[in-house]
């Protein structure tokens, strides 16, 4: 048993994780190695990439990615490092480009990875068996997910079902509206412990809290029967036909419920009136509060009925992690006319602030020799053991190199 192990083996499941969890660079490489590098990550909102050649690129520890729009249409991700000698090809964060050119000797390549071209490499040269290696890339109701590894787990399970959720949303409509990037100062496991409960929103987040309710069972994992309240709300959705009830995926990497806001409330604006005019998707009424979906690793979103806000987390080291926002709204709604920029975003622009204040206070207070780990409260922060369940699971499953080769 290596030293993560025993540190896995000796947890206290009622109680936070030890230091080395968020600090120990040897944990992050191994939460990178074990965890990012193997799951699905979802990286972009397919609406980023409207033509052929618009690309973005997205780096993941040490890993740099390409998802660009094919001529046919399809996106696709590769690494972005050449086949003749390695140089980083696209360098921009985001572009369009006819062509993938790279910058050190040209060689250049087909948005589908294909080499086209590449001087004075003689007549043995074989350009077919330099093409750019292949990401796996899979585009989920307009939202772009990555796989780095070799074999990318199965997806197609969790596509069926999120599929169903994220439909009536119609994101492969929608725009962007405003995305804001932050690095937070904490280990990325802080950034989704916080994310996973509302324990703390009543005393930090006085924005999010006019229509965000801040009742355990709508942030957290209901053990037991639903309260009625919500089962209510998820009844009159299901009968409008947005797929809502509550569905905790038996590994524990993704769920996804529809969620009242507070009463009368319709969208995250300071008064909770919509904030966009012309609605993305086809929810039948205003009220039909957030379709709340997480999936592990990287991503946390919120589907009103008038936008979409998508969040994704990607660690950057044990004590930093960057936190993108993106406000998605119809590709027809007019900014000024049909949605004011500021009252779209200046909630979760606060919330998204309170919480890497929050987070890194949490930070620097593990950092000391004096933190020991205290209990979670059961009823307010089941999400955040749920949470820390899941990926003790995972890294104690996969730090086994018998069930590495196996799963
Ligand atoms: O962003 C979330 O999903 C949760 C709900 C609101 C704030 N945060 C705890
Ligand atoms: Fe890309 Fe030489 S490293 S062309
Ligand atoms: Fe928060």
């Amino acid at each position: 048993m290596n030293r993560i192990q025993s540190l896995l083996a000796r947890r206290n499941p009622a109680y936070a994780l030890e230091q080395a969890f968020y600090t120990d660079p040897e944990i992050f490489r191994t939460d990178l190695e074990t965890i990012h590098y193997r799951d699905w990550l979802f990286a972009i909102p397919a609406c980023e990439l409207v033509k052929a050649g618009d690309y973005v690129t997205y780096n993941v520890g040490a890993y740099r990615v390409i998802i660009v729009r094919g001529a046919d249409n399809q996106i696709r991700a590769f690494h972005n490092t050449c086949r003749h000698r390695g140089s980083v090809i696209c360098k921009a964060s985001k572009g369009n480009t006819p062509k993938l050119v790279c910058p050190y000797h040209q060689w250049t390549y087909e948005l589908d990875g294909s080499l086209l071209w590449a001087r004075d490499m003689g007549a043995d040269f074989d350009p077919k068996q330099h093409g750019l290696k292949t990401v796996h890339c899979r585009e989920l109701a307009g939202l772009v997910y990555i796989c780095l590894a070799e074999d990318a787990p199965d997806f197609d399970t969790f596509a069926n079902i999120a599929g169903a959720y994220l439909e009536p949303h119609d994101l492969g409509n929608a725009k962007v509206a405003f995305e804001s990037s932050i690095i937070e100062n904490g280990n990325w496991k802080l950034v989704w412990e916080n994310n996973r409960e509302c324990y703390h929103c009543g005393g930090n987040h006085p924005a999010l809290c006019r229509t965000f309710p801040d009742d355990p069972t709508v942030t957290g994992i209901e053990g037991g029967a639903l309260p009625a309240h919500l089962q209510t709300h998820f009844d009159r959705c299901e009968a409008a036909g947005l797929p809502s009830q509550f569905y905790l995926h038996e590994d524990g990497q993704y769920r996804l419920a529809r969620m009242p806001l507070k009463e009368g409330a319709q969208s995250y604006t300071m008064d909770g009136k919509s904030a966009v005019r012309r609605w993305l998707g086809r929810s039948p009424f205003a009220d039909a509060g957030s379709l709340l979906k997480f999936h592990y690793p990287t991503t946390w979103n919120h589907f009103l009925a008038d936008h979409s806000i998508v969040f994704r987390v990607t660690p950057i080291s044990a004590t930093e992690t960057e936190v993108t926002t993106k406000w998605l709204v119809h590709k027809d709604a007019v900014e000024g006319v049909d949605y004011d920029l500021k009252r779209l975003t200046e909630v979760w622009e606060a919330t998204n602030d309170e919480d890497r204040r929050v987070v890194e206070d949490n930070q620097q207070g593990i950092n000391s020799p004096a933190y020991v780990p205290g209990p979670y409260s059961a009823k307010q922060e089941s999400g955040v053991l749920q949470f820390v369940d899941w990926y003790c699971a995972t890294l104690t499953r996969r730090l086994i190199p018998d069930a590495v080769a196996a799963e």
